[in-house]
C-alpha cells in the first residue's frame, strides 16, 4: 500500500455539508487515517458517484462515508456500488434532518447502510467506527483508539460542573 492512499472516503453531497463533515476528516487526521474527502451529490452527479465508487475498493479504500441531507440517497447509492462497509451521516435540514435521518436509515434489505447520528455527532463517530473497523487488522490503529477512549474517559471524571 502507498503511504498516503487513501483508506477511507469522506463523501458528501454538497459543499454546503462540509462545515459538518470536517469534524469526520478532522477525527480520521487525529488517528493518522489517510482519507480522501469529495463533495459529490446522488442526484446532481450520478455517473461521477459511480465512477469514484465502483473504482474504490481496487483503489485499496476500506470503509466509505457518505453525508447527505434532505432527500438523502447517497449513502444508500453509494453501497448499491461497492461491497465496502458504507457509514451515512444524515445532514441537517429544513426539516431539522430528519427527512436526512429516514432517507439514509431506511435501506431495503440486501443493501445496508451502517447510518450514525444527525450532524456533527455523526460525522465524529462515524470516522470513530472507520477507525474502529480499520484497526481489527491494524494493531497500532487499536492502541491509538485505546487511548483515545481512556483519554475521553479522563476527561469525563475530571470534569467539573460550573
Ligand atoms: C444534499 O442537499 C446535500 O448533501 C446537502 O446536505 C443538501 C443541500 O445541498 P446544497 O443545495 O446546499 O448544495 O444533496
Amino acid at each position: 500500500m502507498a503511504e498516503n492512499q487513501p483508506q477511507v472516503i469522506v463523501l458528501m453531497g454538497s459543499t454546503s455539508d462540509w462545515d459538518v463533515m470536517q469534524h469526520a476528516s478532522q477525527t480520521l487526521d487525529r488517528f493518522g487515517v489517510p482519507h480522501q474527502c469529495r463533495a459529490l451529490s446522488a442526484h446532481r452527479t450520478p455517473a461521477a458517484v459511480m465512477e469514484l465508487v465502483s473504482t474504490a475498493e481496487g483503489n485499496g479504500v476500506e470503509v466509505i462515508i457518505a453525508a447527505a441531507g434532505g432527500a438523502a440517497h447517497l449513502a444508500g447509492v453509494v453501497a448499491a456500488h461497492t461491497l465496502l462497509p458504507v457509514l451515512g451521516v444524515p445532514m441537517a435540514s429544513v426539516l431539522n434532518g430528519l427527512d436526512s435521518l429516514l432517507s439514509t436509515v431506511q435501506m431495503p434489505a440486501g443493501i445496508p447502510v451502517g447510518t450514525l447520528a444527525i450532524g456533527k455527532a455523526g460525522a465524529t463517530n462515524a470516522a470513530l467506527l472507520a477507525v474502529a473497523i480499520l484497526a481489527r487488522k491494524n494493531p497500532e490503529l487499536r492502541g491509538k483508539l485505546q487511548a483515545f477512549r481512556e483519554e475521553q474517559t479522563e476527561k469525563v471524571l475530571n470534569s467539573t460542573l460550573p
